[in-house]
């Protein structure tokens, strides 16, 4: 929406309103306008919703969306998991404008099912090699010293069921389970230096509080690196759905070891590899051998508009809009094709650019009514450049699940309508 037109709206309701006041003091009666076509609510009618006073404060105690963006959910592929216990939902990125994910659309992933926690009952144990085993509760750790950051959270499932073939015509269930959230808790070296690392402190096991107990174990040097225990999600308390009432938050790695429901907090010398405190994610590569400690989310980035579920309606200008992240630290820029990588052009990153956080990239683009391919192409501040699929392939073959982190191809025909597609 151009300035302009907002512009242009406001002094219409305004004036509006005023008039409103005039007839109210006048004792007139407001009912619905007769027969008021749509047309009417359009330039140079008076819009119905400026005919009536609205609604006053506290009518939704926690507010909510407007009714017209009903479709702007999460959803699921039912056929993707046996039960919607052990699932995922995905987040609806073609609707979503900005980095930040709206705390009802932040994508779910549960291993057995969302537990829903009463924070009176809930308490962090932390044990192990430590010199002073503590037991805290939710008024306990939200008296730490405290920060807030904006991080992404990926499943390394995202993207999984495109490494043989594109089969999903969607950003949201091609991209969708990646969310983005500014998050407020303690910094877990905070916890660590309260109980007081053993000097054979080399792993910590993370568990979760559902009925799957979901456990990770981390390398302690990225516990005392940037590892948060996180008690906000976008200025207030944790969703049920993001493990209310504390999750950890372990940025830039696979959403995974990102546990929710966070209960306990054991330190170790050695990794745990026994049934109950499992301790990684597997895949298994070309050569019959598996791969692991795959635990970083390498440099990746989609064009979130145009995209399939936003097709693109008349030759004209637009503006491509999209995102980027990488685990390893900050986007340092972000190129845009039109055909399918023979040209690249550089995309405006848009502040914040920050730390293994979504960034946004814009470009405009001239769309002349002919076929073309959209891709984006990130490179983070390593200098890692995202590979495309049949670049990963090679390395990895076809069988693997998580970590595709490849170049997404949005096909445009000349009737607008985008599609999925994978190159060479
Ligand atoms: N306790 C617990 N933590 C968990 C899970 C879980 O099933 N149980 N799922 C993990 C997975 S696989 C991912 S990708 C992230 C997803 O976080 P979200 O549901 O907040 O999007 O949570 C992780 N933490
Ligand atoms: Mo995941």
């Amino acid at each position: 929406m151009s300035g302009p037109i907002r512009q242009g709206h406001w002094h219409k309701s305004r004036r509006s309103i005023l008039r409103i006041g005039a007839a109210m003091a006048g004792g007139a009666v407001l009912g619905p306008a007769a027969g008021a076509a749509e047309m009417e609510n359009s330039p140079p009618g008076e819009p119905d919703w400026t005919k009536a006073i609205g609604a006053g404060v506290v009518d939704r105690p926690y507010g909510r969306p407007a009714e017209f963006e009903k479709d702007v959910i999460r959803r699921n592929v039912p056929w993707l998991t046996a039960t919607p216990e052990s699932s995922v939902s995905f987040t609806p990125l073609q609707s979503l404008d900005g980095i930040i994910t709206p705390n009802g659309l932040f994508f779910e992933r549960y291993h057995a099912g969302r537990a829903d926690v009463d924070p009176h009952q809930h308490r962090l144990l932390i044990h192990g090699l430590v010199e002073r085993p503590l037991v805290l509760t939710m008024d306990d750790i939200m008296r730490f010293p405290s920060v807030s950051r904006i991080h992404f959270i990926e499943c390394p499932a995202n993207g999984g069921m495109e490494w043989r073939e594109a089969q999903l015509n969607s950003l949201q269930f091609t991209h969708g389970m990646l969310s983005c959230a500014e998050w407020t808790g303690v910094k877990l070296s905070t916890l660590l230096d309260e109980v007081g690392l053993k000097k054979e402190a080399k792993w910590v096991m993370v568990e979760g509080a559902d009925a799957a107990r979901m456990n990770r174990s981390l390398p302690l040097e990225k516990c005392l690196d940037d590892c948060l225990v996180v008690y906000g999600q976008n200025g207030e308390a944790l969703r049920p759905e993001q493990g209310y009432p504390l999750r950890l938050l372990v940025p830039g790695w696979e959403g995974n070891v990102s546990v929710k429901w966070l209960r306990r907090i054991k330190i170790g010398d050695e990794p745990w590899f026994s049934r109950e405190e499992t301790s990684k994610y597997t895949e298994l590569m070309p050569d019959g051998k598996a791969r692991g400690f795959t635990w970083v989310n390498e440099a990746k980035s989609v064009i979130t508009s145009p995209c399939p579920e936003k097709p693109v309606a008349a030759p004209g200008l637009y503006e491509v809009r999209g995102l980027a992240w990488s685990g390893h630290g900050k986007v340092k820029a972000v190129d845009v094709s039109f055909d399918g990588g023979v040209n690249w052009h550089s995309a405006q990153l848009q502040e914040p650019i920050l730390s293994k956080a979504l960034t946004r990239f814009t470009i405009p683009w001239r769309w002349d009514g002919q076929p073309a391919l959209l891709e984006s192409r990130v490179v983070d501040e390593t200098g890692y450049v995202q590979p495309t699929i049949a670049e990963l392939r090679k390395v990895r073959g076809k069988n693997p699940i998580y970590h595709n982190n490849s170049i997404q191809t949005w096909q445009i025909k000349p009737d607008g309508k985008v599609f999925d597609v994978q190159l060479g």
